[in-house]
């Protein structure tokens, strides 16, 4: 979608700092982080949430969860990290681009706000 900025940053269109890439994912630092460690973890296909993901599509969410598994060894985060997934309004979503927060380097609260 060409006025998605998820989409764009994953066609090369938008600069951002590529953690990694492959045929079905890409993962970037966060314009914005909330912790030492913040990775945007996105599949390259356009899907609005995860509530709008398929069914035949779960092998993508896999997918995306096990990037996040092995940026967090990559990246170091031996002390434990967090996976976050806003949802919607309710789960304050911002971004319309189903995407996982992989976010380490400190202690994590709960619950969130
Ligand atoms: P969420 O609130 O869950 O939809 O998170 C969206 C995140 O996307 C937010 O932490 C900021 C980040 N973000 C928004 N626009 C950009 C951008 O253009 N580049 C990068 N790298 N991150 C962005």
């Amino acid at each position: 979608m060409s006025d998605c900025i998820f989409c764009r940053i994953a066609a090369g269109e938008v600069p951002a700092k590529i953690l990694h890439s492959d045929e079905a994912v890409i993962a970037f630092a966060d314009v914005h982080p909330q912790a030492p460690t913040h990775v945007l973890v996105v599949p390259r296909a356009h899907h609005t949430s995860l509530a709008d993901v398929p069914p035949g599509e779960d092998a993508t969410l896999g997918r995306l969860l096990a990037t996040c598994r092995e940026l967090a060894a990559v990246l170091g985060l031996r002390g434990g990290y967090r996976v976050v997934v806003n949802t919607g309004a309710d789960g304050g979503q911002t971004v319309s681009h189903l995407h996982l927060h992989l976010l380490g380097g400190r202690a994590m609260s709960w619950p969130p706000g």
